[in-house]
């Protein structure tokens, strides 16, 4: 009977897929004018074609959480996503980047996708 241990590897590996599916980005959308599953679609071309890729965007602080390591940001259009101008969560490589700036300043920024999230790697206020 091997059939047992077939099913387990089946069962693990639906639900870590289940869970890089479960991004921060589709959670914090709420200014996002844009329908949601329509963004789903986007998503998941986005996915491949940037996976690994340095993006960049501008935008304005609204919060940043010292407990979760998080900030959120209004950012503009990113083309290479094909976002619009929404307001949402991204993770930091290293909370420390979040010494130079503080809510309500307009900032440019970088960012990567990994395991699922957009984490910025570099942040400073605009010139
Ligand atoms: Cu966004």
């Amino acid at each position: 009977m091997r059939i047992l241990p077939m099913m387990a590897a089946i069962a693990l590996a639906v639900s870590t897929n289940a869970a890089v599916a479960n991004e921060n980005h589709d959670k914090e959308m709420g200014n996002s004018t844009h329908g949601m599953d329509n963004m789903k679609g986007k998503e998941v071309m986005n996915n491949e074609q940037t996976a690994g890729q340095q993006l960049s965007g501008k935008g304005m602080v609204k919060a940043i959480d010292t407990e979760a390591q998080t900030i959120t940001v209004t950012h503009e259009p990113i083309p290479a996503l094909q976002w619009p101008t929404m307001t949402m969560k991204f993770n930091l490589d290293n909370f420390s980047l979040t010494q130079e700036i503080e809510v309500n300043d307009q900032v440019e920024f970088e960012f990567v996708r990994a395991n699922g999230n957009y984490v910025i790697t570099a942040i400073k206020p605009q010139e």
